[in-house]
């Protein structure tokens, strides 16, 4: 048995080492293994790269607590996780190449100029057993921007909204009644300029304000027309003067007091809520459900086209898409999984928070998901970066 094992491996070896490039093995064609009576099959493991390292590049505090320890512990390779703050950030590393990165997890809308500059490579979907676990009502949405979901398997999806801290907004309103449209909170001067007192805070990302604010003046969210640009951006110039920071901290920030009402991600918004009972505060905090529609982000896992451990990255890959894996990414992150074999062990408190699984009416709120071009990438910038300046 050992010897045959040897065999096969001193074969594949030369195989590899003729063809010149580093692959899954090949399988020992049958003439060559001697006979053996009933020999029971080999276990069949995934493929691994020789190199027992995996680098994977993810947002922060998007991950289970005991997930890469355990895959590490199952599979003997180390992981190096890096976080990034926005797609922008993920994008320049991308686009200067050699980021040493394995697997990194762009949005999926953001991601599509991506695919479209050849920055991924194809997943190899017959090396990911839990493949079929994905919900395909979930992965047909995700075709929209990945024909045939050829680069893009999801982590965790969520959106981008409008979070308070319900005691400070409410004092700090006074007599003014809650906003039916909670954007108006952060995108009118009438409530913003009430709330500047307890602080207002905004994601720091072009990608996600812009979309939001272009869709609350009554644009198209991803519109490629800069007139529609000079309209958010004069909308949000109104409201510069209220907002106290640009975050990329959210969580730490809302726990922390620093803000009363902000542009936030549904699931940091929740974890930050969670954080501020654990510690024994009264302030209740919550993501809102806008009547003027919440920013779908679907966040995907992909592989650079000059990742160097391919292997490895199919093999977390797989193991991620386990069933309690994409549990856990609900019951502790408070974001949703496209995991449909999840869906049994999630605990009964999320999966009736209607902040974390939406109601149906407030999904077809959404402002669905998309992505800007290259073409209109200037405009972006330039109208956020003014923004932010105050300019
Ligand atoms: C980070 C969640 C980020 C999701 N905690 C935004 N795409």
């Amino acid at each position: 048995m050992m010897k045959k094992h040897v065999l096969a491996l001193a074969i594949t070896a030369i195989v590899l080492a003729a063809c010149g490039k580093k692959e899954e093995p090949v399988a020992t064609p049958a003439e060559t293994t001697p006979p053996v009576a009933a020999a029971p099959a080999a276990p069949t493991g995934p493929v691994l790269d020789e190199e027992k390292v995996l680098n994977i590049y993810n947002w922060p505090d998007y991950i289970t607590e005991t997930l890469v320890a355990d895959f590490e512990k199952e599979f003997g390779i180390k992981v190096n996780y890096d976080t990034f703050e926005n797609n922008e950030a993920l994008h320049a590393k991308l686009v200067a190449g050699n980021s040493g990165y394995d697997i990194v997890v762009p949005t999926a809308g953001f991601g599509k100029k991506q695919i479209d500059g050849g920055l991924y490579q194809p997943i190899d979907k017959s090396k990911i057993s839990n493949y079929a676990n994905l919900d395909p009502e979930f992965m047909a949405k995700i075709a929209g921007v990945d024909p045939e979901n050829k680069h893009f398997v999801p982590w965790a999806w969520g959106f981008t909204t409008v979070g308070i801290n319900k005691q400070k907004v409410e004092k700090a309103l006074g007599d003014m009644p809650m906003p039916e449209n909670a954007w108006e909170l952060v995108f009118n001067p009438q409530y913003s300029s009430k709330l500047k007192s307890c602080g207002i805070a905004f994601l720091d990302s072009p990608s996600e304000i812009l979309p939001v604010a272009l869709h609350y003046v009554g644009k198209p969210p991803y519109s490629e027309n800069p007139e529609d640009f000079k309209a958010a951006g004069e909308m949000l110039a109104k409201v510069r003067k209220d907002v106290r920071l640009f975050s990329s901290t959210m969580i730490d920030d809302i726990a922390g007091g620093k803000a009363c009402a902000f542009v936030g991600w549904s699931g940091d918004i929740n974890i930050a809520a969670d954080r501020v009972k654990e510690t024994g505060g009264t302030d209740e905090i919550v993501p809102l459900l806008p009547t003027g529609g919440g920013l779908v982000f679907i966040d995907t896992m992909a592989i650079p086209k000059d990742a160097k451990r391919v292997n490895n990255a199919h093999a977390f890959i797989d193991f991620y898409l386990r069933a309690e894996n994409g549990a856990a990414m609900a019951n502790e992150m408070n974001y949703p999984t496209g995991n449909k074999a999840a869906l049994p062990m999630i605990k009964d408190e999320v999966k009736e928070n209607k902040t974390i699984f939406l109601s149906d009416e407030d999904t077809a709120r959404l402002i669905p998901t998309g992505g800007f071009s290259n073409d209109i990438a200037g405009t972006l910038n330039d109208t956020y970066n003014a923004f932010k300046r105050g300019k």
